[in-house]
């Protein structure tokens, strides 16, 4: 039988989650419009003949310290006839069952110089009550970021890489929707409202697709993976990131990342 073993399990967590600051729960609002679509992974055995047949990886990724607590954010007085006096933060939104959403999911995997297919899935970000949605988002490094605005209000979408400008547009009109292109060098991309500075959301990329993010429940499924063993990587703003050493192809064996302490 296969052995999982935890490389990294963050022993941040529990400082930076549970106490000093105050964090969302499952009670979301609402489905996001754009997880980033299940990608293909990777092996790191020798290729074999088995190697043709892709296999998945099924996991969850959960929560099991104190239940966070949503923050309300204050808006502003030129948004408050569309969103209220304050929004619900979503940067870390955690189900009744502890599955954590928005958490990016990846395999290492060697750059892949393959300009037939560099874009990878389609990855939106919407503007929608006064928040982006998703909060957390995975892209392939130099494919595009589509942004949408489903508020009939003006927000700018602000994305800074360290600390510079990587683009910055204002989208005054409901509805309106566009593309941005994503930095070529994978990163971690801060987006930002330039009018309302409660809006934040983040976007990592990849120079590979074997990516994907969990979706409400905390769960991923990563497909097309050649068997062998692999290395799993999770993220996430708040929790920082956890690997396990897999093998994949072997039946069953759903993995679990665990953040937050153990009981
Ligand atoms: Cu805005």
């Amino acid at each position: 039988m296969p052995t999982f073993h935890r490389l990294a399990l963050p022993a941040l967590l529990g400082a930076s989650l549970g106490c000093s600051q105050p964090t969302p729960t499952a009670s979301d609002a609402g489905s996001r419009a754009a997880q980033a679509a299940e990608r293909p992974l990777e092996r790191r055995s020798a290729p074999t003949a088995a190697a043709a047949e892709a296999a998945s990886l099924d996991g969850r990724v959960l929560w099991r310290g104190p239940r966070p607590v949503l923050l309300a954010l204050a808006t502003n007085a030129s948004v408050q006839s569309v969103c209220g006096a304050s929004v619900t933060e979503n940067a870390f939104r955690v189900d009744g069952a502890g599955g954590v959403a928005d958490v990016v999911v990846w395999v290492d995997a060697p750059a892949e110089a393959s300009p037939a297919a560099p874009a990878g899935p389609t990855v939106v970000l919407d503007q929608r009550g006064c928040l982006y949605w998703p909060p957390v988002l995975a892209a392939r490094a130099g494919g595009s970021l589509h942004i949408r605005n489903s508020d009939p209000l003006t927000h700018t979408v602000h994305g800074f890489m360290q600390g510079q400008t990587a683009f910055n547009v204002a989208m005054p009109l409901e509805h309106m929707q566009l593309q941005r292109p994503l930095p070529q060098e994978p990163q971690v991309l801060d987006i930002r409202c330039d009018v309302h500075p409660w809006m934040h959301a983040v976007v990592r990329t990849f120079a590979h697709s074997h990516f994907t993010t969990t979706g409400p429940d905390g769960h991923f499924r990563l497909t097309g993976l050649a068997p062998g063993e692999a290395l799993v990587h999770v993220w996430h703003p708040r929790l920082g990131e956890a690997s396990q050493r897999v093998q994949v192809g072997q039946a069953g064996a759903p993995i679990d990342f665990s953040f937050g302490g153990k009981p």
